[in-house]
């Protein structure tokens, strides 16, 4: 025996504090109707922070101040929130099996959860190195970064290990961000990646070549185009990484950050799945009527993008996702439309902030100084790159913007502006998009 609910939330991350809060606000969350689960010891937080303010070595954040929705200048949802409004929290309770026809989760505390309608929003996991036969992951100052205890674990490594090395393996939006913690912590950086340069699912040459400057001039090194093929150990620590070209890297501390992998695994075989993830429509419900998945988890049709189906592990994304369900599995007389989203990414590090909207396909037109060093007059860095296809704006990138001049490249990707010529395009730069 078990309880039952009218809507449950498995997973109780960024998606699902957005998505109760959404309840609440349409009144739908009456008394025990609606139960989040999650194997986190938390309610719902701001999963950014991680890997920015918690890393800070003077005034850190920790909880209660980043549970969601402070990341969009929302409601802070603490547990007593939840509490309040009269919805079932189940923390620290992994879901061990789902059975989507019977709708019912089974629970490691053995536990039988039934639903009417559920909402998938169990996100992703960090890859680790063993998926690339390197063993090590288990080592004391070995960390990755996806929830707030590696959060603990990684603070703890960086703090005992003061003017120390530390090896960053990966060049997406962990390595980055963690290694201008490092950085800023007082610990030395080799970055450690098999890609020509970092970030290289979204920044150009050019792009990456002015971040990688920027981060050296700070003191981090970058090994690019080479692999970690072992890691030494001794006493349960990694003393030292092994690269694919023999080199021998001294390290005291290790964070990987090689990419992640969405959390279907409860649904495959019950649900249809798309680009690693669980296939919603544009009102975020899957192929059974009765579950809708949102957030990392899900592969849903960008309008934007022409309907084609994308899985976007963002924090944006989560938070518009799951708003959307909401309205939609909520909506009576079936006029809610399907979801019309403009992807959007950001990340911020040292005094940087970049962010990024659209796709980045076609042809790429930089603006803007992006000598490395750029701005290294004194100003603060501003450069950017369109990305034109097909003779309209498909992406944009902007570092240094102002709200309104993000604002208006979001809103230049958005309509698709038309560009007549390329190299004026250049020319004009931000203009394009602030004076149109
Ligand atoms: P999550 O927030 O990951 O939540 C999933 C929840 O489900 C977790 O609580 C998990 O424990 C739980 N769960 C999973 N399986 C089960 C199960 N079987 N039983 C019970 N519970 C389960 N994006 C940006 O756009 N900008 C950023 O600056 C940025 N920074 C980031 C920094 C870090 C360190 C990380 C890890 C991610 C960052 N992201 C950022 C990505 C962003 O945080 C994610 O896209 C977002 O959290 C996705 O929300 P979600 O609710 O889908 O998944
Ligand atoms: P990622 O996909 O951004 O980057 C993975 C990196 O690992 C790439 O540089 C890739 O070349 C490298 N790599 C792959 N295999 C490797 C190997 N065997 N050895 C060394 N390097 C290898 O993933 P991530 O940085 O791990 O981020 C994990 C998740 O967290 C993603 O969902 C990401 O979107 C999210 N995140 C987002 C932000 C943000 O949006 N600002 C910040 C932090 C985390
Ligand atoms: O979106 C974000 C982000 O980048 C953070 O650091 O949410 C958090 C919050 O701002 C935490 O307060």
């Amino acid at each position: 025996m078990g309880r039952s609910f009218e809507y449950v939330i498995l997973g109780g991350g960024v998606a699902a504090g957005y998505a109760a809060l959404e309840f609440v606000r349409r009144n739908a969350a009456s008394s025990q109707e609606l139960c989040i689960i999650s194997d986190e010891h938390f309610a719902p937080y701001e999963r950014p922070a991680l890997s920015k303010g918690y890393l800070l070595p003077r005034g850190a954040q920790r909880l209660p101040a980043f549970h969601t929705c402070v990341g969009s200048s929302d409601e802070l949802l603490t547990e007593e929130w939840y509490n309040e409004h009269g919805i079932v929290l189940v923390l620290g309770t992994r879901v061990v099996a789902a059975d989507v026809r019977g709708k019912t989760l089974l629970t490691s505390s053995g536990e039988t959860i039934s639903y009417k309608t559920l909402i998938v929003a169990t996100g992703a996991q960090a890859m680790k190195l063993e998926e690339f036969g390197v063993s090590g992951s288990d080592a004391r100052n070995v960390c990755i970064l996806r929830d707030v205890e590696d959060a603990d674990k990684l603070v703890g490594v960086m703090r005992s290990c003061p003017g120390g090395n530390a090896v960053v393996v990966g060049g997406g939006y962990i390595g980055m961000e963690c290694a201008a913690a490092l950085v800023t912590n007082n610990v030395k950086v080799t970055m450690v990646f098999p890609g020509k340069h970092c970030m290289g699912r979204l920044f150009t040459p050019k792009i990456a070549e002015f971040y990688e400057s920027y981060y050296t001039s700070k003191g981090v090194t970058f090994l690019k185009e080479v692999a970690v093929t072992s890691m030494q150990r001794s006493a349960g620590k990694v003393t030292a990484v092994i690269l694919g070209n023999g080199r021998r890297l001294p390290a005291d501390m290790v964070v990987v950050g090689v990419g992640a992998r969405a959390n279907t695994g409860l649904f495959d075989g019950q649900l249809a799945m798309e680009k690693g993830g669980i296939k919603v429509n544009g009102r975020m419900q899957a192929s059974d009527a009765s579950v809708y998945a949102v957030g990392d988890v899900a592969a849903f049709p960008v309008k934007l993008f022409g309907g084609d189906v994308r899985r976007l592990e963002h924090v944006d994304c989560a938070r518009r996702t799951a708003r959307h369900a909401v309205v939609a599995m909520l909506d009576a007389s079936g006029s809610v439309g399907d979801i019309d989203y403009l992807p959007f990414f950001y990340s911020r590090v040292f005094s940087l902030s970049w962010q990024f909207y659209g796709d980045n396909v076609g042809e790429a037109v930089h603006f803007g100084d992006l000598a490395p060093g750029g701005g290294g007059g004194g100003g603060a860095p501003k450069f950017g790159a369109y990305w034109v296809r097909e003779g309209r704006i498909a992406g944009a990138f902007l570092e240094g913007g102002s709200p309104l001049e993000n604002e208006a490249v979001a809103a230049a990707v958005r309509r698709g502006a038309t560009v007549a010529d390329v190299a004026e395009l250049g020319r004009r730069g931000l203009a394009f998009a602030t004076q149109a």
